[in-house]
C-alpha cells in the first residue's frame, strides 16, 4: 500500500464537503472559477481571497491568511498559465511563480492542520516523447518538451511537495493532472493564450472582417486533449470527496484531436467557412499528449461536456465578454 493511503474503496465519499470551509486559492481563474461553480451544490462554505487581500506569492501573508481563515480544504488551482509562446517567453515567471505559490501554500496548510488538498497541475509533466496514451507512472521516465519545461518542472515540484507532506506528516494530500482545458473564463489574448481560446478568437474576427483564411501556428499536426473546465472541476471536487492516494490522477477525455481539425471545428462553430492556413515559424511543441482516462474512469467518473457543445459554450463567453468589441 502507498504511504499515507486511505483503504475506502474508490467511489465511497470519504471526505465529504458539506458544512466545511473550501478555499478555492485562485479562484478568478478558469478552472477555479469553474470549481467555485461547481461546489455551489456541495452545502460547503466557499473561501476565495483575492490578489488585493493575499498575495499568494508572499510566504508571510499566506500563513497569516490561513491562520485566520482556517480553511478544512483547499483546492490549488492558483497558478501562472499561458499558452505554448507565453511559457517559452517567460521560462523564470513560469517556473518562479508557481513554485513560490505551490510552496507556500503546501507548507502553510500543512501547518495549519488543513484536512485535504488538492494541487493542480497539468499535462506538459510527462516526457516529450511518452508512450501514448500516457499513464500516471510515465512522469519522470524522459526529458520534458523544452517549450513549457519550466512549467512543467514547477508542476512536478507540486505533485512531489504533496507526496513529501503526505509521506512525512501524514497530510491527506492529492494531485490532479488535467489535459489542455477551455471553456467560461478563459484567456483570449492572442500572444498568451492557449490554442482554443485564441481559434475561436481567430475564426470570429476572420468571419467579423469577411477574410478568407485564418491563419493557425505550427504545422497543424500536433495531437491535443482537451478537457472543459467545468468537467475539470467536477472532477477535482469528485477526487477531493473520495481519493485519497499518493499518486497523482490524469484528468482529460481520454480522446485527441490533430490542431489542423480542432482548428476546423472551430471554425464550424463559430461560422466561418474560409480556410485554414498554417505558419511554420511558430513552434509545434509536443508532438502528442494523450493522457490515459483510465485510472480516473476505474473510479467510474466520466466528463460530460462534447468537445462541439464545449466550444460553442466558450464561443457565447467570447461573445459576451470580449467578442463584443470586434462583433
Ligand atoms: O495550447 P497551446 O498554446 O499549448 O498550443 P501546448 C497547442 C498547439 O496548438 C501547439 C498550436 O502545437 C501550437 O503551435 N497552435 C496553433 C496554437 N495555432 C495556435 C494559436 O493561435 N495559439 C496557440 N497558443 N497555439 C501548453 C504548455 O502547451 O499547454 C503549458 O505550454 C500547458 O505548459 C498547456 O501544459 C496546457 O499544448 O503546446
Amino acid at each position: 500500500m502507498s504511504p499515507g493511503r486511505s483503504v475506502a474503496m474508490p467511489n465511497d465519499v470519504i471526505f465529504p464537503l458539506e458544512g466545511k470551509r473550501v478555499w478555492v486559492a485562485g479562484h478568478r481563474g478558469m478552472v477555479g472559477s469553474a470549481i467555485v461553480r461547481r461546489l455551489a451544490s456541495e452545502g460547503c462554505e466557499v473561501l476565495i481571497a483575492g490578489r488585493d487581500v493575499l498575495d499568494l506569492e508572499r510566504q508571510s501573508a499566506v500563513e497569516a491568511w490561513m491562520a485566520k481563515e482556517r480553511p478544512d480544504a483547499i483546492f490549488m488551482a492558483a497558478a501562472k498559465v499561458g499558452g505554448i509562446l507565453a511559457n517559452d517567453t517567460y521560462p523564470a515567471d513560469f517556473l518562479y511563480n508557481n513554485l513560490v505559490i505551490e510552496t507556500n501554500i503546501v507548507d502553510a496548510a500543512w501547518r495549519n492542520g488543513v484536512g485535504k488538498v488538492l494541487f493542480l497541475g497539468s499535462s506538459c509533466i510527462y516526457p516529450k516523447f511518452a508512450p501514448q496514451p500516457i499513464m500516471e507512472d510515465a512522469l519522470l521516465t524522459g526529458p520534458l518538451e523544452p517549450t513549457n519545461e519550466w512549467y512543467a518542472i514547477a508542476k512536478i515540484a507540486g505533485i512531489k511537495l504533496a507526496q513529501a507532506y503526505r509521506k512525512q506528516h501524514g497530510c491527506d494530500f492529492i494531485s490532479a493532472m488535467p489535459t489542455n482545458l477551455y471553456g467560461i473564463g478563459d484567456n483570449f489574448d492572442l500572444n498568451s493564450s492557449h490554442v482554443m481560446p485564441a481559434l475561436i478568437r481567430k475564426a470570429h474576427e476572420a468571419k467579423q472582417a469577411g477574410a478568407d483564411s485564418i491563419t493557425i501556428w505550427g504545422t497543424g499536426t500536433p495531437r491535443r486533449e482537451f478537457l472543459n473546465a467545468d468537467d475539470c472541476a467536477d472532477a477535482c471536487v469528485f477526487l477531493m470527496k473520495t481519493y485519497s492516494d499518493f499518486e497523482h490522477v490524469n484528468v482529460g477525455s481520454g480522446e485527441d484531436i490533430t490542431i489542423l481539425d480542432l482548428a476546423c471545428l472551430v471554425c464550424e462553430v463559430v461560422g466561418f467557412d474560409g480556410k485554414v492556413v498554417t505558419d511554420i515559424s511558430k513552434p509545434d511543441g509536443t508532438p502528442r499528449k494523450l493522457m490515459s482516462a483510465s485510472k480516473l474512469q476505474s473510479m467510474s467518473w466520466r466528463p460530460s461536456i462534447s468537445l462541439r457543445d464545449g466550444i460553442a459554450d466558450a464561443y457565447r463567453y467570447y461573445l459576451s465578454t470580449c467578442g463584443q468589441r470586434s462583433a
